[in-house]
C-alpha cells in the first residue's frame, strides 16, 4: 500500500467517511499574477488541495503558477495532468492517471513508459488513479482530447466494475470525472455505487456549480470533491463548496437534505 502523506490523509477520509475539497486551476485559464489571490482564499476556506493540470498546456506558466501559489500557502498542490509535459517537481503530489474507462492504448500504458523517468526523477509523491470518464452530456475537452468513449452517465454498474478492475490492478485511487465544463455531473446514483463498494478513495469532479451539488456529492460518497470551471467564474464559492465538503457526513440515510438544484441558484 502506497504511505505517502497526501495518500495517507485521503486514506483517512475514506477510512472516517468524510470529504475533503480541491480546486483546480487550468494554467492556460489562470494567470501568475492572479495565485496569491487565489491562494489567500484556499487558505481562508481551509481547501485541502490545489490541483493543477488542464487538457492542454499553451501558455507554459504552469510553474510559475505554482511558485507564487506556494509562496503564499502551505496547501498542498496536486499534479492533475493532461499530458507528460505538465509532470514538474514544483508540486507536492501526481495524480498518475491511467485512462481505464478508455481503450487508448496510449493513455493505458504508452505515455506512462514515456514519462516514466521523468515521473520517477522527480521527487513527487506519485498516486496510482484509476480515472474514469463518464458521459456529461456535451463533448467535453477530456473525452475529445482522450479519443476514447466515456461511461454512459445512466450505467453506473458500469462505472463500478471499471473501479473493480481499477482496485484489483492496483490502482491507489478512483476518479469519477464528467470532464471540466460538463453539462451534467456524475450522478450520486454513481457514485454512491462505486463508493460503497471500494476500499480505496474517490475523486469525483466535473460540472460541478453549486455548494448544495458539492455536499450531494461527498454525502453520496465522494472522498474529495475537485471544482474548477465554476471557481473561475466567480472564486467566492470557493468558501462555501469547501465547507460544504466538510459538513457532509457520507450516510446514504442523509441523502435529501439539501435538495437544490446545481444550476447555480439557491
Ligand atoms: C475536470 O473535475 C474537473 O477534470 C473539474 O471540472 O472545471 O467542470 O469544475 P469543472
Amino acid at each position: 500500500m502506497a504511505t505517502g502523506k497526501i495518500y495517507t490523509q485521503l486514506r483517512t477520509l475514506k477510512a472516517q467517511n468524510k470529504s475533503g475539497f480541491a480546486v483546480l486551476a487550468d494554467p492556460d485559464k489562470i494567470a501568475p499574477a492572479d495565485m496569491q489571490y487565489l491562494a489567500r482564499l484556499c487558505n481562508d476556506a481551509q481547501v485541502d488541495y490545489l490541483f493543477m493540470g488542464g487538457s492542454l498546456l499553451m501558455a507554459h506558466q504552469m510553474e510559475l503558477c505554482i511558485q507564487r501559489f506556494k509562496a503564499e500557502s502551505d496547501i498542498p498542490v496536486i499534479l492533475f495532468p493532461g499530458s507528460p509535459a505538465q509532470v514538474t517537481p514544483y508540486a507536492d503530489a501526481l495524480l498518475y492517471l491511467t485512462l481505464i474507462s478508455g481503450r487508448n492504448p496510449e493513455l493505458l500504458i504508452g505515455q506512462h513508459v514515456m514519462s516514466a523517468p521523468q515521473v520517477k526523477a522527480s521527487g513527487l509523491e506519485v498516486i496510482s488513479t484509476g480515472y474514469i470518464i463518464i458521459d456529461g452530456g456535451i463533448q467535453t475537452t477530456v473525452s475529445y482530447m482522450s479519443n476514447a468513449m466515456p461511461i454512459p452517465a445512466d450505467k453506473p454498474e458500469i462505472a463500478l466494475c471499471t473501479a473493480w478492475a481499477g482496485e484489483l490492478q492496483g490502482k491507489h485511487i478512483i476518479y469519477l470525472d464528467a470532464g471540466s465544463g460538463a453539462r451534467t455531473p456524475v450522478t450520486e446514483e454513481m457514485i454512491r455505487k462505486v463508493s460503497a463498494h471500494i476500499e480505496i478513495p474517490l475523486i469525483v469532479g466535473g460540472g460541478i456549480l453549486t455548494p448544495e451539488k458539492v455536499y450531494e456529492n461527498c454525502v453520496a460518497g465522494a472522498n474529495l470533491v475537485v471544482v474548477g470551471n465554476a471557481i473561475e467564474r466567480d472564486p467566492l464559492l470557493i468558501r462555501d463548496m469547501a465547507q460544504a465538503a466538510k459538513a457532509a457526513i457520507q450516510n446514504p440515510d442523509n441523502l435529501g437534505i439539501s435538495k437544490q438544484n446545481n444550476t447555480g441558484q439557491k
